[in-house]
């Protein structure tokens, strides 16, 4: 389209009236306010989603009409018989701006998001997953950089000249072997030891002393329940499941009846830990970030991860120089209105803080639990504990 039919388009010219009207009525409206905030300070939103397009659009009419108008003297110099505009130049130049402001990019989101990264890994198995992840970081980054400078300063330096001409190359074995072989060798290298990291991160061994926590998630909360004295979890069975016993935890077994409920997970440094991962209604996410755990829970489908926190919270504090520092335990997948309320606070203690901690924890068989069970001797169940005195409702 000629510039003077551009000009001339109603099409255009309506769109253009259109959004200068609109632009005006939004400063309007936006100078209204700003009078408002004076007197009662009510908050204006500019900064929406259709803000940022309009800026956006905004941009792209700037460049195409600057471009219109360079074209136009383009023309114009060369119906004067003069050589015109030498865009090869011009696109070379901003090729090299954009290698700039690319690699600027680059290291203001390495200084930026760098220092957002977590402390050291708690955990044996999270040294060797921190190992991994630099590995590959600092070997994509080399191949980013050197890939991104060739490109760029290529594009500039070899651009179209009247005193060159291209060398047509429309087949190199050796091109080939090489851009195939060489990436081949480094993905297969990265896979393997990504491989084997994980094969050691999922033992799946059972040591007597492993620690057996089972975490329940449903919406929206963690339940945590560890074993009594026997160091046994007593089994389940979703059918089980009612009000006060919410696990669905079958006291039918003896192992059951020591479980204890907790709020806060606690965890002896140093120890062997097995979390029992269980969803009850959609699927949840066990989320440990600084002892580098994330294993999903599926309804149905009980899974388990091992692992050895290594750094006790008072260290990690002292490390950190934060008094109030907890590591955490999130639901990692967006499972419903109140996801954000699937929190638990994780401490790391001594062994003998944790002795101290488990023996002030309560039972699971609560009150409410043994009155709804029918319990005949709701107040000795601990001496005799024998089978035949429960009846249960079921
Ligand atoms: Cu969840």
């Amino acid at each position: 389209m000629g510039f003077r039919k551009l000009i001339n388009s109603k099409k255009l010219l309506s769109f253009f009236a259109a959004f200068m009207l609109l632009g005006t009525n939004l400063l309007m409206a936006q100078t209204a306010a700003a009078g408002a905030a004076q007197e009662e300070a009510p908050k204006v939103d500019w900064t929406g989603v259709a803000y940022y397009v309009a800026i956006f659009f905004l941009i792209c009419l700037g460049i195409a009409i600057v471009g219109k108008i360079l074209k136009i003297y383009d023309l114009t110099l060369k119906m004067q018989g003069k050589k015109g505009i030498k865009w090869n130049n011009i696109m070379a130049v901003i090729c090299i701006i954009f290698l700039l402001a690319g690699l600027y990019g680059s290291y203001w989101s390495f200084t930026e998001q760098g220092s957002m990264t977590l402390p050291e890994a708690a955990s044996a198995h999270g040294v060797k997953i921190d190992e991994m992840f630099t590995v590959t970081t600092v070997l994509t980054m080399i191949v980013f950089f050197v890939t991104q400078i060739l490109l760029f300063t290529f594009l500039f330096r070899y651009r179209h000249s009247d005193k060159r001409r291209a060398h047509f190359l429309p087949h190199n074995n050796t091109i080939e072997k090489v851009w195939t072989i060489a990436p081949a060798i480094v993905l297969t290298i990265l896979v393997v030891f990504g491989f084997f990291t994980w094969q050691k991160i999922m033992n799946s061994e059972n040591l007597k002393d492993d620690i057996n926590i089972d975490v329940t998630g449903h919406q929206f909360a963690w339940e945590l329940r560890y074993p009594g004295k026997d160091g046994v979890l007593g089994p389940k069975d979703f059918r089980l499941v009612t009000g006060a016993n919410n696990l669905g935890v079958n006291f039918k077994k003896k192992s059951s009846f020591d479980d204890l409920k907790v709020d806060t997970m606690y965890l002896p440094v140093n120890k062997s830990i097995r979390l029992n991962i269980l969803a009850q209604d959609v699927i949840h996410s066990v989320y440990m970030p600084h002892f580098r755990v994330q294993l999903n829970a599926v309804p149905g489908l009980p899974t388990f991860f091992k692992f050895t926190p290594t750094i006790t919270t008072a260290q990690m504090r002292t490390k950190l120089d934060d008094p109030k520092f907890e590591y955490t335990l999130y639901c990692n997948k967006i499972c419903g209105g109140s996801h954000y309320n699937m929190q638990k606070v994780v401490r790391v203690v001594t062994e003998a803080e944790y002795q101290s901690w488990l023996s002030r924890q309560k039972p699971y068989l609560n009150d409410a639990l043994r009155k709804e069970l029918h319990f005949a001797a709701a107040n000795s169940e601990q001496s005799g504990a024998s089978t035949n005195r429960i009846a249960l409702n079921n």
